[in-house]
């Protein structure tokens, strides 16, 4: 084993049922063929997301209980405060229920119709968020960020002359905000550099442009700093998050990831103006300014989780398991997307599948053949969920990359459970042939993929009959 053991003993577990491969074949046949509608107690492995899915520790438990309740002015908010200020360093702190709500409350607050953000990728939610008040959600990753093979540091980056260039034709009068995603979801969980940041900040100044974290992932972008960025070796991870925080104006946060909870958010930021508008529209649509959608534990088991999140044991051990999986694809040949980002593998099913067509969603063909044979579940980051009609031509627009999403939740899954998922993919991967590629019998306007039904075209029976498959015991 090259990354070290848990760092963390096992207090309380939480049985996982055995289903059959044919319930599962139902289930999904039911689901339409869509993941997210398939009932998570028929899932052995859930590598959904990495979002709200976190094992809470000990401490955190015990902090639910000395959850104040108040409606205005909960002890528990004033303890949120003081952890965000201290490690963002952002005095208008606004809590959330997750991190949509803290995009959402930001892009209304600052967007009008035909406005333009630039970010190195937009995620799903935050580029839905931007679009729905008209505007242009731009994404100006570096090239490197888009070629899956390409196996370097900060594939994150955000393209400075990219974003130089955005705003000269633009104009800074219509892009009140530049947003940086860290670790860059979208494009792999790859890290952003501070050199990067730095230079980002320099472009921002030049038009006098503000700059926002998307924060979701940062103690994992900032431990990859730590490792990869020459001059931080020996530089504490807080510090690092600190430092890279001071180059922005603000930050939107789900803390459903690196704060290690199952929900919550908030958005923090230095202008005193737009916080003030911003918490009167909070007050509106999710609550008081000192719960903000939230109860008073949950602001407490936060705090704790944003502390615990920078513990370097635990860093080393997070983004370690993360690795060692894709290690585990890398050596049995298959195509990933290199380097490992912090929370997740990604499949190229593009190079996997290449005799699917995008256009028959090769990556969700994937994410059914691993729930139906293995009762794992994956996530599609690619024509599913990115694909689009172009507004003018009524042609198809697909994404560049075609991904699939294993990502894993924080202190949940054993390594044994890793080898399990790595067996499953290489199975899959044997008998990739057998995979069919997919139509849509029914899609959504927007954020398609949540909803979206699907069907089979020319349907095989994969694995079924196929000997020396990987049998798993809490699955059959
Ligand atoms: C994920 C989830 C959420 C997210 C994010 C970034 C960079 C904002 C948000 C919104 C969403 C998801 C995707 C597929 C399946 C399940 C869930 N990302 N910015 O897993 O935060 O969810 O709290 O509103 O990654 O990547 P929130």
């Amino acid at each position: 084993m090259r990354f070290p053991a848990e760092p963390f003993r096992i207090k309380v577990v939480e049985p996982l049922r055995r289903v059959t491969r044919e319930e599962r074949e139902q289930r999904i046949a039911e689901a339409g063929l869509n993941i997210f509608s398939v009932p998570a107690d028929t899932i052995y492995v859930d590598l959904l997301t990495d979002s709200g899915t976190s094992a809470m520790s000990d401490n955190q438990w015990a902090g639910l209980m000395l959850g104040d309740e108040s409606y205005a002015g909960s002890k528990n908010f004033y303890t949120f405060v003081e952890t965000v200020r201290d490690i963002f360093g952002y005095p208008h702190v606004i809590p959330t229920h997750q991190g949509r709500m803290a995009e959402n409350l930001l892009f209304t607050t600052l967007l009008k119709k035909g406005d333009v953000v630039p970010n190195n990728i937009h995620f799903d939610t935050t580029r839905a968020n931007v679009e729905a008040q008209q505007a242009v959600a731009l994404d100006l990753v570096v090239d490197e960020g888009l070629d899956p093979t390409a196996d370097l540091p900060f594939k994150g980056n955000l393209d400075p002359e990219k974003l130089d260039r955005a705003l000269a034709e633009h104009g800074p009068e219509r892009i009140p905000v530049v947003m940086l995603t860290v670790t860059n979801n979208s494009g792999g969980g790859q890290p952003v550099s501070i050199a990067n940041v730095k230079a980002v900040r320099k472009v921002c100044d030049r038009y006098g442009v503000p700059l926002f974290f998307d924060a979701c992932r940062f103690a994992e972008n900032s431990w990859f700093v730590k490792q990869r960025e020459p001059g931080y070796q020996d530089r504490e991870v807080i510090d690092i998050a600190r430092e890279m925080f001071s180059y922005g104006d603000g930050c939107t946060m789900s803390a459903k990831k690196d704060g290690l909870v199952n929900i919550g958010g908030f958005l923090a930021m230095k202008n005193a103006e737009w916080a003030e508008r911003i918490t009167n529209l909070l007050i509106l649509v999710e609550g008081f300014p000192t719960y903000g959608g939230l109860a008073g534990r949950d602001l407490e088991a936060i705090a704790r989780g944003l502390r615990e999140v920078l513990n370097e044991d635990y860093l080393a051990f997070r983004v370690g398991q993360v690795a060692h999986l894709g290690d585990l694809l890398v050596q049995a040949g298959v195509p990933i997307v290199k380097p490992v980002g912090g929370h997740a593998v990604y499949i190229d099913a593009k190079r996997m599948l290449p005799h699917i067509p995008q256009s028959q969603f090769p990556g969700q063909s994937l994410v059914v053949a691993l729930y139906r044979e293995y009762g794992i579940r994956a996530v599609e980051v690619g024509s599913l969920m990115f694909g689009h009609k172009d507004p003018k031509t009524g042609a198809d627009v697909f994404p560049q990359l075609e991904l699939v999403r294993l990502a894993i939740p924080r202190r949940v899954y054993t390594t044994e459970h890793m080898r399990y998922v790595a067996d499953s993919v290489i199975q899959l991967f044997n008998e990739r042939e057998k995979l069919r590629g997919l139509r849509l019998s029914y899609e959504a306007p927007v954020l398609r993929h949540f909803t979206a039904r699907l069907e089979e075209i020319g349907r095989a029976d994969v694995a079924r009959s196929t000997p020396g498959r990987v049998e798993h015991s809490a699955t059959r």
